[in-house]
């Protein structure tokens, strides 16, 4: 099994990939070089990551972990690709895109393998506006802190992805897609011997949107953000979008233990709300889940009033917030033709709509209505918000807070993990062992100073 998966890697120095070498390999010299010289425009790759992501902070190396520096990707419509954040548990992977293929197999599919071209030439293109989440985003704010990757506030994107709706590959290969049955869908990034980023998701929703994207804002995808495809789950958090696809396989049920050996580590063991001592228990079917299948926030809720006895997976993304305008310790001075400054942000809910955002200039102690404006992305997609704010000078911390369609609004603060919640309750987000999916609107504020308006 998974033979060929790393067939199209070609090995940093070889001649197909001194285009990308990112290794620092010396560039070929004399006559050969102008043979070797790739044909397609050059974009960069061998320039050191900062100077390929000058919007990102790199909050760790080897793999590069970061996030967006600049509260200003959030006062934006679409993250350019350069701002987007990078979420890599191993080292990004060298792939010659014309070498690279897909294994397809499982319930009711000969095995076949599917090349970049066929992907590109031979189904229906999409394009999904997707507001893509890291489901670490804010565990820096968790206390006492937290293993994993330190991310605050800019571990989240929103991408127009384009690539092939996976409904149409399963159905030209005869893919049994039956209720119940999933997608295991794998990554080609692992080294040799270590488990396999591998994620199951309900055939439900990989018919209903999921995508293999193979551009991101109609450039070709970066090598880290998964060049030359990935999987696009649109709504969901970011570790379900698996990156650098090798492996589809049609299931009757999850991936699971020792059946699956190292498939199953980053399903059934990373990305579980696990509460303090709680094991990560595989289960294998959406009838397991509780409440309306595979919904996040109703398997918290599910688990908290004992209708399930298992911690949550990570799937769809509970709502939330970011104020992108102003900045973090901004001097400001109000409009001159209205005495007033906009307060500027974006807000989603994952597969659910933003019903409404409010924001708060005291640091949520009192709230005000704020507005919708600019394109709408949903259903994935995150609504840009702004508040016109009559501003006196002085000192504030300004929050926004989004409440989704179902009525469920950010909670205030995260609990500490003696208080044992399982789910939102009381204004509160449940601690969780690895910090997954806080979406608690405190510390997210950002504090200003109003000055007084100079005289004209
Ligand atoms: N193969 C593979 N896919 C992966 C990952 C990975 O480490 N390997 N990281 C996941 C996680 S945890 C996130 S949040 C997103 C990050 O995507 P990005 O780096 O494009 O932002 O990719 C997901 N897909
Ligand atoms: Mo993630």
């Amino acid at each position: 099994m998974a033979a060929g998966t790393l067939a199209g890697t070609t090995l940093a120095g070889s001649a197909a990939s001194r285009a990308k070498d990112r290794t620092g390999a010396e560039p070929p010299v004399g006559d050969d070089a102008a043979a070797s010289e790739p044909i397609v425009e050059d974009d960069g790759e061998d320039e050191p990551f900062e100077e390929r992501f000058p919007g990102l902070r790199v909050l760790e190396r080897d793999p590069e972990n970061a996030e967006a520096a600049d509260r200003a990707t959030y006062a934006k419509s679409i993250t350019p690709r350069s701002e987007h954040y990078v979420r890599n548990h191993y080292p990004t992977p060298e792939i010659d895109a014309d070498e690279w293929t897909i294994d397809l197999r499982g319930l009711g599919v000969d095995p076949v393998e599917l090349s970049m071209d066929e992907l590109r030439a031979e189904f229906e293109t999409e394009s999904v506006a997707h507001t893509m989440q890291c489901s670490g985003n804010g565990r820096a704010f968790l206390e006492p802190e937290i293993d994993g990757v330190s991310w605050t506030i800019g571990a989240v994107g929103t991408t127009v992805w384009t690539g092939t709706p996976l409904s149409a590959i399963l159905e030209r290969y005869g893919a049994e897609t039956g209720d119940g049955t999933w997608l295991m869908v794998a990554g080609g990034d692992h080294p040799e011997g270590e488990d396999i980023f591998a994620r199951s998701i309900p055939m439900a929703k990989v018919l209903e949107d999921c995508v293999l994207a193979y551009e991101m804002n109609g450039e070709p995808l970066s090598p880290e953000h998964g060049y030359p495809v990935r999987l696009v789950v649109p709504g969901w958090y970011g570790n379900n979008c698996v990156k650098w696809v090798a492996e589809l396989e049609v299931l009757e049920k999850m991936h699971v233990g020792d059946e699956w050996d190292r498939y199953a580590e980053w399903q059934h063991e990373s990305y579980r709300l696990l509460a303090d001592g709680q094991e990560a228990e595989e289960r294998e079917r959406i009838a397991d889940f509780g409440g309306d299948a595979y919904d996040t926030r109703e398997q918290m809720d599910a688990e908290a009033a004992g209708e399930i006895d298992h911690a949550p997976y990570v799937y769809d993304q509970l709502v939330q917030s970011l104020i992108g305008y102003p900045g973090e310790d901004a001097a400001l001075c109000v409009r001159p033709q209205d005495g007033r400054i906009e307060v500027v942000g974006v807000a989603w809910a994952g597969d659910d709509a933003v019903e409404r955002v409010d924001v708060s200039i005291d640091g949520g102690d009192t709230w005000n209505d704020a507005e919708f404006f600019g394109s709408n992305l949903e259903p994935y997609g995150w609504r840009q918000f702004r508040y016109l704010w009559d501003a006196d000078p002085g000192e504030y911390t300004l929050v926004s807070r989004a409440t989704d369609e179902h009525g469920r609004t950010q909670p205030r603060e995260v609990a500490r993990a003696d208080e044992g919640l399982l789910t939102i309750e009381n204004d509160r987000f449940p601690w969780n062992r690895d910090g997954y999916c806080n979406n608690a609107y405190l510390p997210r504020g950002v504090d200003v100073t109003v000055e007084e308006r100079s005289a004209e």
